[in-house]
C-alpha cells in the first residue's frame, strides 16, 4: 500500500483547501511545501506595496461559512500581510500544519502503472508514495531570471520582488533601479518612490493600469455578509470568478457614442479589473478593444505632466486586456516626482549589470539598489521544474510544444495526477480563489467517486484531451489574446512555445462543463 492516499504539492490557497477537503472526506492525505510556512504566493511576494488585484471579498474561501462570517477584511484590496495572516488563520483553524512537511521540495514523480501509485523523491532525500498526487504548485511560482548579463556582478543590494527579505529594507536616501513594470513592478515603484533618493524605472512594455479605488470596506462587508452566499453563487457563474455588477455587460455595437463613454467612465471610476467588462466583447472585438485602450491612454496622458514620459508610459503596441492589466494607486503620478525617471529599454537596451549599476544604451547608471520585478514562468513553470515521468515519458517532453490537458485538470498518460488551476483552465484569467475552489471540489468528488467503487486509477483519454486542447486554442483564437506578447501566451520566457495557457471561455461556462463531465460518469476519463 502507498504511504498516503493523496500527496499534495504546495500549501498556498490551493494546497490548504485541498488538504482540508480531502481530510474531511476521510482520505489519508499529506502535503509538502517548499517554503518554511503556509501561504505560497503570499508567503514569498512580500515586496513593498504587494497587494492583491482582486477584491478581498471575493479573493477568499467560501467553503467555511463561519470563517467567512467572522473574518473582517479591512480594505477593498488586501495587502500581502493581511492575506498571509488570513492563510495562517485558516491553517490554525483547521489544524492543517500537522499534515504538511515544510522546507520540502518535490524533485521528481514516477508513476507505477501496476501498483497505481506515484513515488515522489524529495530534496530532503526522503521518498513518499501516494495513490494520487495533486499539484497545487501555483501559476506564478516559478520566478523568471532574466538573461541580463552581470546580475551577480553588482556590489550594491539586489532584491527580487518574489523573494523579498523578511526584515524591513530601508531604502531611504538610496539610488534605486526597478526593472519590470508588471503588477509587482508597478506596486513596488508606487510604494518606494516617496522614500528613495532617486528611482529609475527600466520599462520594456508599458502597461495598461486602471485605478484600484482602494478603500476601507467595514460597512460594505457587513452589508455583504447578509447575503454572502448569493455573492459566492454569482461568482461561480460569472466570467471572471468575481461578479462585475448585476447585469451582463453590453455588446459594444449596441451602444452609441455617449453610452460607450458613459460605460468606460463608470468602470474606470469604479476601479479594478472589472474595467475589462465595460463591453462583453472587449477582448473579441477590435473596435471595442481599441476604444477601451484609447480611453486608458487618454487617462494616462492626463496624469503625467511631462509629454515625453507620458508617451513612453502609454501602451500602443498591443490590445488592452490581452496582457495582464495592472490595478494601481497613483502609479502614473509617481513619474511627476522630480526624483523619478523612466528608461524605455526598447530605446536604451540594458546591456549589462555592472559592479556599480546598470549599463543601458551606452550610458552607465549608478545605483545602490537594484530591484528585479521580472515575472514568472507562468502556469507550466512550476510543473516543468519537477521531473514527472509515467510510462517512460516525461510530462515536460509531452508539453514541449505547449500544454496538453483534459479540462486543465489531468494529462493523458499521467494517471492519478491532478493540477489545481493548471494550464487550459480559467485560472489566471479569473479570481484564483473561485477557480481553486472549483478544482479542489471537483477533484475531491472524483476521488470519492473512485473510492466508492473500489477503483484506483483515473486518466483522460487521448481523444478527449485532443478535443479540449483544440477547444482551448480555438476559444483563444476568437479573442485578441494572441496579439500581445504576454505570459498568458508563454511569450515572456525565451524558447517557451507560444500557446494560450489559460482557458478563455469564462469561469461560469467552465464550471458547467466540469459539472457535466462529472454527472456523465466522468465522460472522457477512463476509470480503472
Ligand atoms: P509580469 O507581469 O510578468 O511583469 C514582469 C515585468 O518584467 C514586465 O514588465 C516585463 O516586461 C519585465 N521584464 C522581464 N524581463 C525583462 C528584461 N529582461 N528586461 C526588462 N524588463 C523585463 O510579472 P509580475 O510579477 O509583475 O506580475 C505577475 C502577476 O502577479 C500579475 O500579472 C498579477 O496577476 C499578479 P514585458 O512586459 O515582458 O515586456
Amino acid at each position: 500500500m502507498p504511504d498516503h492516499d493523496v500527496l499534495i504539492i504546495g500549501a498556498g490557497f490551493s494546497g490548504l483547501y485541498q488538504l482540508y477537503r480531502l481530510r474531511e472526506l476521510g482520505f489519508d492525505v499529506h502535503a509538502v511545501e517548499a517554503g518554511p510556512a503556509v501561504g505560497g504566493t503570499w508567503y514569498w511576494n512580500r515586496y513593498p506595496g504587494a497587494r492583491c488585484d482582486i477584491e478581498s471579498i471575493g479573493y477568499s474561501y467560501s467553503f467555511d461559512t463561519e470563517l467567512q462570517e467572522e473574518w473582517n477584511w479591512t480594505e477593498r484590496y488586501a495587502a500581502q500581510p493581511e492575506l498571509l495572516s488570513y492563510l495562517d488563520h485558516v491553517a490554525d483553524r483547521h489544524d492543517l500544519r500537522k499534515d504538511i512537511s515544510f522546507d520540502t521540495r518535490v524533485e521528481s514523480l514516477r508513476f507505477d502503472d501496476t501498483a497505481d501509485e506515484w513515488t515522489a523523491l524529495l530534496d530532503t532525500g526522503a521518498r513518499i508514495t501516494a495513490r494520487f498526487v495533486v499539484a497545487a504548485t501555483g501559476c506564478l511560482s516559478k520566478p523568471l531570471v532574466p538573461a541580463i548579463a552581470g546580475i551577480d556582478d553588482f556590489t550594491g543590494d539586489t532584491y527580487w520582488t518574489w523573494d523579498w527579505p523578511h526584515d524591513p529594507v530601508d531604502l531611504t536616501g538610496k539610488r534605486v533601479a526597478v526593472i519590470g513594470t508588471g503588477s509587482s513592478g508597478v506596486q513596488t515603484i508606487t510604494a518606494i518612490a516617496p522614500e528613495v533618493e532617486s528611482l529609475t524605472v527600466f520599462q520594456r512594455t508599458p502597461t495598461y493600469a486602471v485605478p484600484a479605488q482602494n478603500r476601507l470596506i467595514a460597512q460594505e462587508l457587513a452589508e455583504l455578509k447578509t447575503h454572502y452566499g448569493e455573492f459566492r453563487d454569482e461568482s461561480r457563474l460569472s466570467v471572471g470568478g468575481f461578479p462585475c455588477g448585476d447585469e451582463l455587460p453590453p455588446f459594444f455595437e449596441d451602444l452609441d457614442d455617449e453610452q460607450i463613454a458613459g460605460e468606460l467612465d463608470r468602470r474606470y471610476d469604479d476601479g479594478g479589473l472589472c474595467f475589462q467588462q465595460s463591453f462583453r466583447d472587449l477582448l473579441q472585438s477590435p473596435e471595442a478593444n481599441a476604444r477601451a485602450a484609447e480611453y486608458v491612454r487618454r487617462r494616462i496622458g492626463q496624469k503625467v505632466t511631462d509629454p515625453a514620459t507620458a508617451e513612453r508610459l502609454t501602451p500602443r503596441s498591443y490590445p488592452i486586456a490581452a496582457k495582464r492589466m495592472c490595478v494601481d494607486t497613483g502609479y502614473y503620478e509617481v513619474y511627476n516626482q522630480p526624483n523619478v525617471s523612466l528608461i524605455d529599454v526598447t530605446e536604451q537596451p540594458i546591456e549589462r549589470i555592472t559592479g556599480s549599476g546598470i549599463r543601458a544604451g551606452g550610458a552607465d547608471f549608478p545605483f545602490d539598489v537594484i530591484i528585479l520585478a521580472t515575472g514568472f514562468d507562468a502556469m507550466t513553470g512550476a510543473l516543468d521544474a519537477i521531473d514527472i515521468q509515467s510510462r517512460g515519458k516525461a510530462l515536460r517532453d509531452k508539453w514541449a510544444d505547449g500544454p496538453r490537458t483534459y479540462l486543465g485538470l489531468m494529462s493523458a498518460g499521467f494517471p492519478n495526477l491532478f493540477t489545481v488551476t493548471g494550464p487550459q483552465s480559467p485560472s489566471v484569467l479569473s479570481n484564483m480563489v473561485t477557480s481553486i475552489e472549483c478544482h479542489v471540489e471537483w477533484i475531491s468528488d472524483a476521488l470519492e467517486h473512485l473510492r466508492a467503487r473500489g477503483l484506483t486509477k483515473i486518466e483522460p483519454d487521448e481523444a478527449a484531451e485532443d478535443n479540449w486542447v483544440n477547444t482551448t486554442n480555438d476559444a483563444a483564437d476568437l479573442t485578441l489574446l494572441g496579439q500581445a506578447p504576454s505570459w498568458y501566451m508563454g511569450a515572456n520566457v525565451p524558447g517557451k512555445p507560444r500557446a494560450p495557457l489559460p482557458f478563455v471561455g469564462g469561469v461560469g461556462t467552465y464550471q458547467q462543463i466540469l459539472d457535466g463531465v462529472a454527472v456523465s460518469n466522468y465522460h472522457g476519463f477512463e476509470l480503472v
